[in-house]
């Protein structure tokens, strides 16, 4: 596929300043007439022909000014349209399409999710509804006209505010008109029309604006969008209150539909949600399910300034409004939860996905310098790695110069499509500091890595750090890059309250290849604590023993570092495990110990943090730690020795405290943080009790299951029993599908439960869960939950040394790229760490990677993955 270039960007010849667009929904033939009023560009080449985007399009009329064009006037195929010499003034394009809403599996542009119309039009799905200029520096004033069946589609929503809607004569049919007032570009265009209950309520915005909100569900389901609906409000409120951002038109709909490829899209008034990030009742949704409402809602109301009112001048900017926008929905959900809990949170995701990613064949810069297929490019790199760099310009030049420099980024670039540099330039305007040096983070890929070093002196009683950066792959003339390390210094007996020169805020600035600082007055050898709260997204490499790592688990006052210390001592168990192969594990009483007494000190003060405390590091995490010649096997096997050193240790003391954190009889149900993290520690306990003792841990499982009334408390059942192999697994995981026959998303949970249990009979069983009535190739959600989990979750058995887990995951692939080609495309990415394995692995890998590539009749999603993760 041909390569877009960053450097090749030039501004588009044509502006379009309105579009005028009348749809008729029909099953099989939807009709669109799109009126575009287009201008020559004054900055862009004066006698150039008009070369509007398709894909998949049927033109039936085209007319300029009114008239109809001569046939030698234009070329348009299903993938473009060329006007070949256009006025050279304003004129008006009269465009009459078709296309098959039912046929649309790929769920981008105008298609059908259980009888509802919706469309899904970033990052180029707008094409599939009508030929346009479909580039987010186009920015145009839509007016909608939406015509249906009344009883098909009673709902007709569209972007901005409602002015009409009527019935159209001597029809069973009626209209709607939307306008929406402020200039957007095309991805953010969109429409619903459908039979759909909903919930609503009002917000009076901070300029007294009154607001209709309103979340629309599948008829009946209605109670479920309430959590959704409160969610919205409260985004809005706390954009008002921390960034100074209020809404902008009289209504904003939540619409969910059940087959979309991601997770939400921020349309413009007219947010359309993948339901599995609406729906929530105890009965149905987990706690996570309830947080991950919380934080979708918000991070696509917040792209209302960060994407919207702002956009992006060109794809490559994407981290403009994605990565600064995971930052707003993190902050706000910080807000709204603890913040060292969700922290730590942010960093493990950010291990488990963003890691991996830079360190394989598909790492890219965070704005990436070339694409084949933008839609390979929604990662977690452009999403978490560029939250992270946005919260280190906050940790760089502080709290109050960044929110200053983001009401300048808003004012000076509002109504425009903007660039990183447009977003870095309003902080240095800001601040008088020159940023340039900072911006190196959008440009390199790869996680540096940090080496410290400390020196104590007894007789000068001086502390010496030295910090040097490298980053995996850079030749030695590379830049290094501005790091902000958030630290301090804890004592045998707790933190010493120092002070630097070059502390500021206890953050110091890395911005050369090697530096360091000496701390005077210091009476006896301290333990550093480095990148605090996760300052960088880096790796670090620092000497310390166990007892010293302990040492901040007791002591430190950053909670991050408490929780990344007992974590750091866990990977070297577990790597050095893996290594040996031996039964002991040299330090794992040590670790014990420590969290014992962790558990009897502060679980019942702040059970989320104890449960996130009682989590080891994943295996992908080991895996990414070891970086070479992984073999799974030997990783899950010492991680399951640490595990049952730790759960044997702590096993009495965990009944106790699990009892005390009972829910009282009767209690209400509430999805608050504090409620959740009871309920988290209790569901960690649980799973490291049955670790101690299975058949006991069976029991209380079961018990669980069968007395809890929360979806949380009974998944977390049923997940602790899944890994004890037996006729009660079994039977209830039977049951638990009995119950839940009509509720696709719970039935989800349990799909991804039986995906990930490491043993052998696993792909036989996803092989018959395939065959079950609730699973569908065709559903986004279905696919994910089995296969998805299956190659994320389960490493053993999706690194099965046969290569049947490969073969499992490249069939689906193959099947579901002829159907959803970015579906397909995000599946295969799992593959990404290949060359890391060790051989006999790494070739089955390969063989099935480059079987993929070998197939004809490829997308251009698979092709670019494939292509990428064999280069
Ligand atoms: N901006 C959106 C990203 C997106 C998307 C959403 C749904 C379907 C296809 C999509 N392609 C890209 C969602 C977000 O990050 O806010
Ligand atoms: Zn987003």
């Amino acid at each position: 596929p041909p390569t877009i270039r960053l450097q090749d960007y030039r501004p588009s010849d044509h502006l379009i300043d309105t579009v005028d667009l009348d749809i008729r929904l029909d099953r099989q033939a939807s009709r669109m007439t799109a009126v575009l009023a287009v201008r020559p560009n004054p900055a862009g080449v004066p006698i150039a022909p008009l070369v509007l985007d398709g894909d998949e399009l049927t033109l039936l009329s085209l007319r300029l000014d009114g008239e109809p064009l001569p046939a030698e006037a234009y070329t348009a195929t299903p993938s473009g349209l060329t006007l070949h010499a256009p006025p050279q003034r304003p004129f008006r394009l009269t465009l009459e399409t078709q296309v098959d809403p039912t046929a649309n599996t790929k769920l981008m542009g105008l298609y059908r999710s259980s009888g509802v119309y919706c469309t899904q039009c970033e990052a180029d799905g707008f094409r599939r509804i009508t030929y346009f200029l479909d580039r987010p520096d186009i920015l145009s004033v839509y007016t909608t006209r939406i015509e249906a069946s009344r009883d098909e589609a009673p709902v007709l929503l569209g972007n901005g505010n409602p002015v009409e809607t009527g019935e159209v004569p001597g029809t069973d049919r009626h209209y709607a008109i939307w306008q929406d007032p402020h200039p957007k570009p095309a991805y953010l265009f969109a429409i619903v029309g459908g039979r759909l209950g909903h919930v609503g309520r009002s917000f009076t915005t901070s300029e007294g604006r009154a607001v209709a909100l309103g979340v629309y569900v599948e008829p009946g389901k209605e109670a479920r969008a309430e959590y959704a609906l409160d969610a919205v409000a409260r985004s809005m409120a706390w954009d008002e209150l921390v960034f100074g951002r209020a809404y902008d038109l009289d209504v904003f709909n939540v619409v969910a539909v059940s087959d979309f490829n991601m997770g939400a899209m921020e349309n413009k008034g007219l947010n359309i949600f993948n339901d599995k990030y609406v729906l929530a009742s105890p009965e149905t949704a987990t706690d996570a399910d309830y947080a991950n409402i919380e934080a979708i809602i918000a991070h696509e109301y917040f792209h209302n300034w960060s994407g919207n009112r702002v956009t992006c001048r060109d794809w490559f900017q994407l981290c403009l409004k994605e990565g600064l926008t995971v930052f707003r929905d993190q902050e706000f959900s910080s807000d709204m939860r603890s913040r060292a809990v969700h922290r730590i949170g942010e960093v493990r995701t950010l291990r488990a996905r963003q890691f991996p990613e830079d360190a394989g064949p598909l790492a890219h810069p965070v704005r990436p310098k070339q694409y084949a297929e933008i839609n390979n490019f929604y990662t977690a790199t452009v999403y978490e790695k560029g939250a992270e760099i946005v919260r280190m310009l906050k940790a760089l030049i502080g709290d109050s110069a960044f929110r200053k420099g983001m009401d300048r980024y808003f004012s000076d670039n509002d109504g425009t499509a903007a660039t990183v540099e447009d977003f870095l330039q309003a902080f240095a305007t800001e601040t008088g500091r020159d940023l340039a040096h900072f911006a190196q983070w959008y440009e390199r890929p790869g996680t540096p890595r940090i080496a410290v070093s400390g020196h104590y002196d007894a007789t000068a009683k001086t502390y010496r750090l030295n910090i040097r950066q490298t980053r995996p792959g850079a030749g030695a003339d590379a830049p290094p890059l501005v790091i902000p390390v958030a630290l301090g210094l804890v004592g045998p007996d707790g933190p010493l309250d120092v002070t630097h020169e070059r502390l500021r805020d206890g953050v110091f600035v890395l911005d050369e290849a090697e530096d360091g600082l000496t701390f005077e007055n210091i009476a006896a050898p301290p333990v550093p604590s480095l990148f605090r709260d996760f300052s960088a997204p880096v790796r670090v490499e620092i000497a310390l023993s166990d007892a010293e790592r302990l040492t901040l688990l007791r002591h430190d006052t950053d909670a991050f570092n408490r929780w990344e210390s007992a974590q750091r001592v866990a990977l070297r168990i577990v790597i050095e495990g893996a290594r040996s192969g031996s039964e002991t594990l040299d330090g794992a009483a040590g670790l014990a110990d420590a969290l014992a007494a962790f558990v009897d000190q502060e679980a019942l003060r702040d059970p989320a943090f104890a449960a996130l405390m009682l989590a080891l590091p994943s295996e992908g995490e080991v895996a990414g730690e070891i970086g070479a010649n992984i073999d799974p096997d030997a990783i899950f096997s010492a991680r399951r020795r640490l595990r049952q050193g730790i759960a044997a240790r702590l096993r009495d003391r965990l009944v106790s405290v699990r009892d005390r954190l009972a829910e009282p009889a009767g209690a209400s149900f509430s999805p608050d943080a504090a409620s959740a993290g009871r309920r988290a520690f209790r569901n960690a306990a649980l799973d490291l009790i049955a670790v101690a003792d299975p058949e006991h841990g069976a029991t209380l499982a079961r018990e669980q299951i069968a007395s809890a009334t929360t979806m949380t408390d009974r998944l977390a059942g049923l997940a602790t029993l899944s890994l004890i192999p037996g006729e009660a697994r079994e039977a209830e995981l039977a049951a638990f599908a009995a119950l839940y026959t009509a509720e696709p998303l719970v039935l989800d949970k349990w799909f991804a439960i039986q995906a990930a249990i490491p043993e052998d009979d696993t792909i036989a069983r996803i092989g018959r869960l395939q065959r079950h009535p609730a699973f569908s190739m065709t559903n986004p959600n279905r696919v994910r939950s089995l296969i998805g989990v299956f190659s994320l979750a389960n490493p053993t058995q999706f690194n099965r040394p046969d290569g049947a887990g490969y073969a499992l995951v490249a069939e689906t692939v193959l099947a579901l790229d002829k159907r959803n080609p970015q579906i397909a495309a995000r599946l295969l990415t799992a593959f990404g760490s290949w060359r890391q394995l060790e051989p006999v692995r790494r070739v089955a890998a390969e063989g099935a990677l480059r079987g993929i590539a070998g197939a004809g009749g490829l997308s251009r999603d698979v092709v670019d993955i494939a292509g990428r993760s064999l280069a």
